[in-house]
């Protein structure tokens, strides 16, 4: 075998971000600019789920093309991006992450080496280098996310490797995903509310996906939650529908 050094082909290649936005016009500008900064990132795609805010006049200032959501909810802005993301030709790999500045542009360079032998690659927030202490992922959330990313794992079990792959959180919207890997699951994605995050998941799984798990940065939310972080009884109840779905 020849010995050769290795350039990961996965960094060169062109790369579509989602950005999921609702009613975000504090963070919308800056989460834009600092994903499209980012090289090989040839389109950053805003979803707008009928923001009454400046949201997509931000997003637009700020270089991105916006896209109107009107179902409401996290999994249908998701999904949307998702779809308008396949129109991008040019771009091999589609990120999927929030406009809320939580995320880290740079985390794209985290994600994207394991594309080489994955086909979906999810981040995950419940290391504690990675996870800021000001961000949403207190105590409440991190043990929520660890237990249904367990009963995730579970779902898919195998005595070996005690599941298809080991899950530890299972709300993180950041993830990247081959074009290929992307057409393969986009028709079977049917979760419009919070819980699609796992959703995508299992759906993935189901589909004989190589899934695989990373840490990556999370950062404290700039402007107000309207999803699982908003208050501890609606991380629950959105946790209970996510418990549901992995195993329904
Ligand atoms: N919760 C919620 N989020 C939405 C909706 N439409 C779009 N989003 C976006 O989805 C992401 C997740 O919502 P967020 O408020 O950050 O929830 P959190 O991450 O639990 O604090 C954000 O980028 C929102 O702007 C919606 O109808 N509900
Ligand atoms: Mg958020």
């Amino acid at each position: 075998m020849a010995i050769e050094q290795y350039v990961c082909p996965s960094l060169n290649k062109k790369v579509c971000v989602v950005l999921t936005a609702y009613d975000d016009e504090e963070a919308i500008g800056e989460a834009v600019k600092e994903f499209a900064i980012q090289r090989n990132v040839v389109k950053v795609i805003v979803v707008d789920n009928n923001s009454k805010d400046e949201t997509p006049l931000v997003a637009h200032n700020a270089g991105a093309e916006v896209v109107k959501e009107k179902n409401q909810g996290y999994g249908y802005a998701c999904a949307r991006g998702l779809r308008e993301a396949l129109y991008c030709n040019d771009a091999e790999i589609i990120v999927l992450a929030e406009g809320d500045m939580t995320f880290r542009g740079s985390d794209l360079w985290k994600l994207l080496p394991f594309l080489e032998d994955a086909d979906l690659v999810v981040g995950s927030r419940t290391h504690k280098h990675f996870t800021e202490s000001d961000s949403q992922m207190d105590w409440f959330y991190l043990w929520g996310n660890m237990f249904v990313a367990n009963l995730l794992s579970l779902r898919f079990f195998d005595w070996r490797f005690l599941g298809k792959t080991r899950f530890s959180d299972v709300g993180c919207t950041m993830r990247a995903i081959t074009r290929k890997g992307l057409l393969n699951i986009i028709d079977a994605l049917e979760v419009g509310d919070n819980h699609f995050s796992p959703h995508m998941l299992k759906v993935a799984l189901e589909k004989d996906l190589h899934v695989i798990e990373v840490p990556i940065t999370f950062r404290k939310r700039v402007g107000l939650s309207k999803g699982a972080g908003g208050s501890k009884w609606r991380g629950f109840k959105i946790g209970l529908r996510m418990l549901f779905n992995i195993i329904k």
